[in-house]
């Protein structure tokens, strides 16, 4: 298979703005696919609502565009029936963590074989660039227009408090290094998060001065560095990328089925 085997061309153009980081996500998850030579019958890509969530539609795999918040809800619905399908759940951050933080926690703690990919532009853009949970004190946003004086969640620290057993965290200007994260949490037997730091120039960007989309890629790389690097002890403010959390837990599917056959052959 190649890239393009996955893609559902007349789908195209995106309706991505110019610089909007999702469609850098979209070639990760497919690179990643396309690495580990997954079948396109073999995956199931479920969705909310969001600019992130729209990258449903540009792939060719069993794909559903739920409800905002709902995504995990669903495709836990999916695994739980056909445990031998790969179930992808891409995420903006407003649907994963506000109205979705619920399910978010508790996916987490269930251990179920998913991956769960939270595209962090730190603002909903779809509805015209209101705050996010994860937007951050002192950010500037639609339905904050003198300053958001919210402290925001740390996705990874939430994740790996919650029991998700893959935790990692990349950017879309770290390509190569988002697709390695993707394709190791895919391959995770248990519940993967991935959270992929990205611009949205259009709301953001335009709100909190960040400069261009090209300045907000720029940003992307100095803000981060790689897990215990020199550069994080000697300025801690830089943010971490890399696989944090990586152990084995007990798969949801295959206990629930310890509990089918429990009940039905007594065993
Ligand atoms: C139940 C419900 N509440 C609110 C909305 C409106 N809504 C649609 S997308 C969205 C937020 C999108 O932000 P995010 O999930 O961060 O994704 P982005 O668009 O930034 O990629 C909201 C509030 C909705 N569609 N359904
Ligand atoms: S509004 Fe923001 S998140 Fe939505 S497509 Fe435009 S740049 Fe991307």
């Amino acid at each position: 298979m190649a890239v393009k085997d996955y893609l559902r061309e007349k789908f195209f153009p995106h309706i991505w703005c110019p610089g909007c980081g999702h469609g850098i996500t979209l070639n990760g998850l497919v690179r990643a696919i396309e690495n580990i030579g997954l079948r396109k019958n073999d995956i199931v890509m479920v969705s909310g609502i969001g600019c992130s969530s729209r990258i449903v539609g540009y792939l060719d795999f069993h794909t559903l565009h739920t409800i905002h918040g709902r995504a995990l809800a669903f495709a836990i619905g999916v695994k739980m029936s056909r445990p031998d399908l790969t179930l992808l759940v891409p995420m903006g951050d407003g649907d994963a963590l506000s109205i979705g933080g619920n399910h978010f926690i508790h996916a987490c703690r269930r251990n179920i074989d998913m991956t769960a990919i939270v595209m962090n532009n730190k603002v909903y853009g779809m509805t015209g660039g209101q705050y996010s949970p994860l937007s951050g004190y002192g950010t500037m946003a639609t339905t904050a227009p003198y300053m958001n004086i919210d402290q925001d969640f740390d996705v990874v620290n939430v994740a790996a408090a919650a029991g998700a057993t893959f935790v990692a965290r990349t950017t879309t200007y770290h390509a190569n290094q988002l697709v390695e994260v993707i394709q190791e949490a895919i391959l995770h037997k248990g519940f993967s998060v991935v959270e992929v730091m990205t611009p949205c120039p259009t709301y953001f960007g335009r709100k909190n001065k960040e400069g261009s989309a090209v300045d907000m890629m720029e940003k992307l790389k100095t803000m981060t560095t790689p897990i215990g690097s020199k550069a994080k002890r000697e300025n801690p403010s830089l943010i971490e990328r890399g696989v944090f959390v990586k152990k084995e837990m007990p798969e949801y599917c295959a206990e629930y089925q310890k509990i089918i056959d429990r009940a039905t052959k007594g065993n």
